[in-house]
């Protein structure tokens, strides 16, 4: 009897059991709105950045130029709008106002703005030239507009606010659907502000008023995903290089600081998917001197990696020229990445492949074969206590791969903390051998490895904060995509070539010509001293494949500088073409001080921030003088979020004695640091 009904208990309890497990399983807070899965599902989109900076020649416009100043001879954003299709891209995102205050469109709440223009005799609107170049294309359109305005007479008093909040209003009534509003987070202090010319500050988190903000675009656009200001939607990924943390959490607390942007945080108590922000060639905005440093194909599909790959999505920046066109080596360059990511993730080797796994949720909705079916929303899940489990692919036939893509099912949150991935060959299961972290996965991991043959693929998922919930795994062999050579020249004047894979050779040019594997073959470092460009290329004779060009443009060499101030034999970092190794100047009055080895004519500079994690020490703010004559001053913008090469052309002069000089460090910190430091001669 008593047997009887522990049976009968035994099975009432494992019917009770199974109809539990039939359900889904239970979010793991927090968890994203479906605007918020909506957006990550784009996963790359464009910006553009353009405006008065553009024909000025700058990345932070003062305020102060005039307004005639905007004037592009054949603007046409049906142009911009293809290639950003072309590329892949989802949606555009435009700098309708950049720090300058400079508006493109005819707004009534400042005279500084295309209406005051040549283009189209003031009667011109960009936004909306552009926003319905979207529609036709059929991508989503999307607003930057700086909160901080370095022309506005009213910028640090209430006034100013309400005119900030009018612009918003302006810009989110007349040009249609919204899908990211974009509220810069740089705050400079010093402007033109109506011809005062002085600093303002103020306190960012309270000063914009960023809920009325949040409420009027939430209002007029539901779905519009907010970035920066203090209620945002999405989170900035903490630098703009564009790369995410290995270890990449959506969730995040609700006051982390800038060094937890990369990663997210495990135990976040709020939802803030991660964006990764880059322009295609160094700055955000156009100057011509950067035409030959637009990235390398190999560099921007290892972004493309570091960010999509990372559970984060991808904003690739175009800087408009003046002509009011996307350059053609930035649209081909943009083209030939997305074809590139194309042919990495083509064939998909997992699709109906046999699988199994160490554990099935119960019931036929959580089936294992979710995983690699071709639907997002049905998925892989596991029983509500198991944690860890294994999914195992059995290829029919031995299978060459070299990427797995998994993805989780984020609308029930972010679980994954650590996973394995393992092959079988010939029966044995080996690692297989990659640099990237198997930690978090997010909506979307991919990991590249070796290239390897395998009988069967397995994924071990080691530890997570909840039943596993995965709705895809890919796995895809990629082509050889060889990594163009880096040029440095030394302290010595030595020129070393290094290639980016093994195996490749360097073939190089010193004249300017385009290198080929016709060109001399680099067999080890060589003196150059003197001026002059070096082109170098990488070749796989392998796969018969070759890099994209480097291009250095060397001015006069290290010897030719005599550091006369600080006297100390470390100043030969300054000249040894890495930007890591800096050297500290003296305080309080920081300066260098050099003599050429015989006088030239000196048409600009550069200045390397230290390329360490250290970003305190950067000079903001400089001078520089020739034979003791002031020819130069100004700001570094934006250098504490983009510590990149500083080039500064200035009309030339004759001379032989360079001062550099700071005049003040960002956040006013007392240390200065240069990584590097040049002059550049006609
Ligand atoms: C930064 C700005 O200061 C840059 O100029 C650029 O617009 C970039 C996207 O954001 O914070």
């Amino acid at each position: 009897m008593i047997k009887k009904k522990i049976i009968y208990l035994i099975a009432i309890l494992g019917l009770f059991t199974a109809c539990h497990n039939d359900l889904a399983p239970e979010a793991i807070l927090p968890i994203p709105t479906p605007e918020q899965v909506a957006w990550q599902k784009l996963e790359t989109y464009a910006f553009i950045h353009f405006g008065l900076n553009t024909f000025n020649d700058l990345e932070w416009g003062y305020g102060d130029t005039p307004a005639s100043t905007f004037n592009p001879s054949n603007l046409d954003c049906d142009q911009w709008v293809s290639v950003v299709k072309a590329s892949g891209l989802k949606g555009v995102i435009l700098t309708a106002k950049h720090h300058d205050g400079f508006c493109l469109w005819p707004t009534k709440t400042t005279e500084y703005s295309v209406k005051n223009s040549p283009w189209k005799d003031g009667k011109g609107d960009m936004v909306k030239e552009l926003s319905e170049a979207c529609k036709r294309a059929g991508l989503k359109f999307g607003i930057y507009l700086s909160p901080w305005d370095r022309n506005s007479e009213h910028y640090g008093t209430p006034e100013y606010v309400e005119i900030f909040h009018a612009q918003m209003e302006e810009l989110l009534t007349n040009y249609g659907p919204i899908f990211e509003y974009w509220f810069d987070g740089a705050n400079g202090g010093d402007g033109y502000y109506g011809g005062t010319n002085e600093r303002r500050s103020i306190d960012a988190t309270t000063y914009y008023q960023y809920s009325r903000a949040r409420e009027t675009i939430k209002r007029l656009h539901p779905s519009a995903m907010i970035f920066g200001g203090t209620e945002a939607d999405i989170r900035w990924i903490g630098n703009e290089h564009g790369s995410a943390g290995q270890t990449n959490w959506s969730p995040i607390n609700e006051d982390a600081n800038y060094t937890q942007f990369p990663y997210g945080n495990e135990n976040g108590n709020i939802w803030l998917g991660g964006e990764c922000d880059v322009s295609i060639r160094p700055g955000w905005f156009y100057h011509k001197r950067e035409d030959h440093q637009v990235h390398s194909l190999a560099h921007l599909t290892d972004l493309y990696y570091r960010s999509v790959g990372r559970n984060a999505t991808f904003l690739l920046n175009f800087p408009v020229a003046l002509t009011g066109r996307i350059h053609p080596s930035d649209s081909t360059r943009a083209v030939e990445w997305h074809k590139s990511i194309q042919s990495e993730l083509r064939t998909n080797l997992l699709e109906n492949i046999s699988v199994k796994a160490s554990n099935e949720r119960n019931g036929s909705k959580y089936a294992v074969s979710n995983s690699n079916d071709s639907d997002w929303d049905s998925y892989w899940a596991t029983n509500d206590t198991v944690i860890n489990a294994t999914l195992t692919y059995d290829f029919e036939k031995p299978t060459t791969l070299n990427r797995v893509m998994i993805q989780e099912y984020i609308p029930l949150g972010q679980r994954v903390k650590k996973f394995s991935v393992e092959i079988e060959k010939n029966g044995e299961w080996i690692s297989i051998k990659t640099t990237d972290a198997m930690s978090t996965i997010g909506y979307k991991r991919i990991l590249r490895f070796q290239t390897e043959t395998a009988d069967k693929l397995r994924i071990n998922f080691i530890d997570a904060k909840g039943a596993l919930c995965i709705n895809n795994v890919e796995a895809f062999l990629a082509p050889a995509l060889i990594v163009e050579p880096k040029i440095s020249r030394n302290e010595k004047d030595i020129v070393t070539i290094k290639a980016g894979d093994i195996g490749s050779k360097i073939y190089y040019t010193l004249d300017n010509s385009e290198p080929t594997i016709e060109s001399k073959l680099y067999t080890a470092p060589f003196l150059f001293a003197k001026k002059g460009t070096i082109k170098a290329i990488s070749y796989d004779s392998q796969f018969d494949k070759k890099s994209s060009a480097s291009v250095t443009e060397l001015d006069i060499p290290a010897s030719s500088y005599t550091v006369v101030n600080p006297t100390s034999s470390r100043t030969d970092y300054l000249f040894d073409g890495n930007g890591y190794t800096s050297y500290q100047l003296q305080t309080p009055s920081p300066e260098l001080v050099v003599t050429l080895a015989k006088e030239a004519l000196i048409k600009g500079f550069t200045y390397t921030p230290n390329q360490g994690r250290d970003n305190a020490s950067h000079i903001s703010n400089y001078q520089l003088f020739v034979d003791d004559n002031l020819v130069s001053e100004g700001e570094f913008s934006n250098i504490k979020n983009h510590p990149i090469k500083q080039i500064i052309n200035f009309n030339s002069v004759k001379g032989k004695k360079v001062k550099l000089k700071s005049i003040k460090q960002i956040n006013n910190n007392s240390r200065v640091t240069i990584g590097d430091f040049s002059v550049i001669t006609e």
